[in-house]
């Protein structure tokens, strides 16, 4: 049989480079001949993908955080379930563009939720299933905003102000820093050039250690 999978996920604010750097990791395990899927959160699986479309448009009715909550974890339990464990229990590596972090982040910090309600959220949808390793992506919120706003009409989160992301932030760097081993913190306001240098390292260094 063969070995499980690594599962890393990317995280980070708006615009920060996650997209970018999951690519270059993508092309060090290629390079390295690791068999790996990407993929994505909200999203990963057509129905999953489905919920995004209802999170991401932006809508006249307000939105419940509880709603917002729930429509995470549903879209979570079937990219989980039916994408993301049988690819690791093949054997493959899975790359993932935001996981559940993203929700203690935006949903937590962001927008308030206690975080003893996502986490029990996470272990009914997830039981103990967690990334392996978790690549943060840090840079000032400013940074992100403006690498990413030229792209055309912002979705309901790219909408919010600035203070909201800047608690994100401060949520996911609290977090990476109670869980060193398991976090690795990028500082991703550094040049295209350097950030893609010590994602490299970062990869090759887990598959030598996997
Ligand atoms: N969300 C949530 O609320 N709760 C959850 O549980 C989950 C998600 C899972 C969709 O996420 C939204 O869902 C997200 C959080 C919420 N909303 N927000 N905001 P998403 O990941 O699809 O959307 P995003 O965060 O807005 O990602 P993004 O804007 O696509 O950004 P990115 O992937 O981090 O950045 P990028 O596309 O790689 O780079 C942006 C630009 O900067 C691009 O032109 C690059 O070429 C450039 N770039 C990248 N790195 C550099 C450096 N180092 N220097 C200069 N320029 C750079």
């Amino acid at each position: 049989m063969s070995q499980r999978g690594q599962f890393i996920t990317f995280e980070g604010t708006e615009g920060v480079g996650k997209s970018t750097q999951l690519e270059t990791a993508a092309q060090t395990l290629r390079t390295l001949g690791v068999e790996f899927i990407v993929t994505r959160e909200p999203g990963g699986t057509p129905m999953a993908e489905a919920i995004r479309e209802l999170l991401l448009a932006p809508r006249d009715e307000p939105v419940n955080d509880m709603t917002e909550l729930l429509l995470m974890f549903a879209a979570r339990a079937q990219h989980l379930h039916t994408r993301i464990l049988p690819e690791l229990e093949a054997g493959r590596w899975v790359l993932c563009d935001r996981f559940t972090d993203a929700t203690f982040a935006y949903q937590g910090g962001g927008r308030g939720v206690p975080a003893e309600r996502i986490a029990l959220l996470e272990n009914l949808v997830q039981g103990e299933v967690r990334p392996d390793r978790v690549i943060l992506l840090d840079a000032p919120v400013e940074t992100g905003m403006t690498r990413a706003r030229h792209r055309g009409e912002l979705d309901r989160f790219e909408r919010e102000a600035v203070d909201f992301f800047q608690r994100i932030r401060d949520t996911y760097l609290e977090r990476a820093a109670a869980d060193p081993d398991r976090y690795q913190v990028v500082d991703a306001g550094r040049s295209l050039d350097e950030v893609t240098g010590d994602v490299t390292r970062r990869i090759t260094e887990l598959v030598a250690i996997a």
